[in-house]
């Protein structure tokens, strides 16, 4: 492809869960459409994230797509929580089975998209040297797609491995007999640690921020459990959608404080018991939103904490105490804290000790030097906005999307930019993505913008562009719904803190999905309320 130039109706950046859904909905609108993928093959971030323990945190019979009854019939999800070869394979069958590869080019990054004014459409580039103009561009990029490493130096001076979560080789790690060192203890750090250090010889734990973790208590799906579901998905797929994260749970009736407190604890056990991240979170009404109530769920969970980790020390460092539970992205996991227990697992606290740089033999600490065969990295993203800023994206006047979202990014309900006609954020910054059941969260952002695009048509409008007062209150509401919970109160991903330098604005819409759907709606049903509409 490489100095081609072509012209489609629509470019779509990304061949995940959303990309192809996009792809999907804009054949049936009989669009021309072209996906460009930087990865060989289709799956976001289930093609990379490939190591040992990668699975999906809500459940699969819930992470999976909606909009065709036939694809929810035909696939049987294997486990409660879904491993990741085996989304990767679901990805892959969707890919096949709605022929949509034949429209997406692999291993092709997209560098930069420019509107043109006058011709009222998109000039996309890409590192393969092509160039497509588009009317549309739709951005199928991901929440956490641009890994980020840890900020010290020397890592090119190590001599052993460093590999990354994030990258995982495809022929897999065997770790053997080897002195391992794992930064990060996220969901990434939390999945990959049991395995690893039940394989290494010696396994070094650099924990920066202790993270809340419950037991996923993963399993076989049961054949009694798969009918049912099967025979009721469409009554569960409508509760997804009117829910709060895209996962339903009974709506808590009562503050944390209006039960004993032995009532409390055998909530928050039954929580603990049924692994599942959300019954603990929504136990109550307060739960999330009062630092009173949250203390006596996160106490809960520091109390397990105590009982599973036998060496006191090594318990309290990973309590969490800075921050509510779950304000942080909190995890699911199988048997994290008693992996502690092992005689060759060793925590170290880089809130006592900071990292201070890697060295040819390992990772030197404020304290002291640790030699390493191998490290492994599980330090996250560049959430949300990152892999929007990473392409050279200019509006309206050469406007930089990088430059307009200088002080924190600024977005029509996390799906368009003012001054951006025509691109649409796919689970963009400001509205619920990373708050929510990505799949639910994606597939109600690609039938928005599939809606859209055919009010366009219909109406004979070669473009719409958020308008900025629209835009402003939404940035506004956002903020004001992000404090009325505790969310703002700690230094997370979902406020740009992981990342030095990044604007400290919250990113994500904290209202639910439910709530979001709805607002959605009625912007579409009153003509799309601010939005303005570019004559053809
Ligand atoms: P996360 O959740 O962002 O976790 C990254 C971890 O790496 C976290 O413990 C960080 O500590 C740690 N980290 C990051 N930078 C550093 C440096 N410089 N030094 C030490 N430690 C560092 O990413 P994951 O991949 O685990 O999970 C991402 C999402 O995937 C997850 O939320 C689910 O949605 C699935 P920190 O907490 O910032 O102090």
């Amino acid at each position: 492809m490489s100095g081609s130039e072509r012209t489609v109706d629509a470019v779509i950046v990304g061949a995940g869960f959303a990309g192809l859904y996009q792809l999907y909905r804009f054949r049936e609108l009989g669009l021309t459409a072209r996906v460009f993928e930087a990865a060989p093959d289709v799956g976001g971030t289930w093609y990379w994230n490939r190591y040992p323990g990668a699975r999906c945190d809500v459940e699969s019979m819930s992470y999976s797509y909606s909009f065709s009854p036939e694809l929810e019939q035909e696939w049987t999800w294997t486990e409660k929580y879904p491993p990741q070869p085996e989304i990767l394979r679901y990805l892959n069958h969707v890919a096949d089975r709605f022929e949509l590869r034949e429209d997406i080019t692999f291993s092709t990054k997209v560098t930069g998209a420019t509107w043109d004014d006058g011709a009222k459409r998109w000039t996309v580039t890409t590192d393969g040297g092509e160039t497509v103009t588009a009317r549309y561009v739709v951005m199928a990029t991901g929440s956490l797609s641009v890994p980020k490493d840890p900020e010290v130096p020397g890592i090119e001076r190590f001599q052993g491995k460093i590999y990354r979560t994030a990258d995982w080789p495809h022929e897999g790690v065997d770790f053997t007999g080897l002195r391992l060192g794992v930064i990060g203890t996220g969901s990434s750090g939390i999945q990959v640690i049991p395995l690893v250090a039940g394989q290494a010889a010696d396994t070094t734990v650099f924990q920066r921020t202790p993270n809340f973790t419950l037991p996923a208590g993963n399993r076989l799906l049961t054949d009694a459990e798969i009918a049912e579901r099967k025979a009721n998905y469409r009554e569960w797929r409508e509760a997804q959608r009117r829910s709060g994260f895209g996962v339903p749970v009974p709506v808590a009736e009562k503050s944390a404080f209006e039960v004993s407190e032995e009532e409390r604890n055998a909530t928050y056990q039954a929580a603990w018991d049924q692994g599942s991240l959300m019954p603990i979170l929504t136990a109550f009404t307060d739960s999330i939103t009062a630092q009173a109530a949250n203390d006596t769920a996160a106490e809960f969970v520091r109390g397990k904490i105590r009982e599973i980790v036998e060496n006191p020390e090594v318990a309290e460092k990973l309590c969490p105490t800075t921050y509510p539970i779950g304000i942080k992205r909190p995890c699911l996991d199988t048997d994290y804290y008693a992996t502690f227990n092992k005689d060759n697992v060793h925590l170290v606290d880089l809130r006592q000790t900071p990292l201070a740089e890697f060295t040819d033999r390992g990772i030197r600490t404020a304290e002291r030097e640790y030699e390493f065969d191998a490290i492994i990295l599980a330090t996250g993203f560049d959430a949300i906005t990152g892999a929007l800023t990473a392409i050279d994206i200019r509006g309206r006047d050469g406007v930089r999307l990088t430059d307009k979202w200088s002080d924190g990014p600024r977005s029509y309900l996390g799906l368009a930019v003012a001054g951006f006609p025509n691109l649409f954020t796919i689970t963009g910054p400001l509205s619920p993505s990373v708050l929510s059941n990505m799949v639910v969260s994606i597939e109600q952002h690609v039938d928005f913008v599939t809606q859209a695009v055919t009010h366009l048509r219909d109406n004979g409008y070669a473009a719409l562009d958020a308008n900025v007062q629209a835009e402003g209150a939404w940035v506004a509401h956002v903020d004001e719904v992000a404090h009325y919970t505790l969310y703002p109160t700690a230094d997370t991903y979902y406020n740009g803190a992981n990342v030095p330098g990044k604007p400290r604005v919250f990113l994500a819409y904290a209202g639910g999905v439910g709530t979001y759907r709805e607002h959605c709606e009625q912007v579409a049903a009153k003509g799309y309320e601010g939005f303005d509409f570019i004559p053809a």
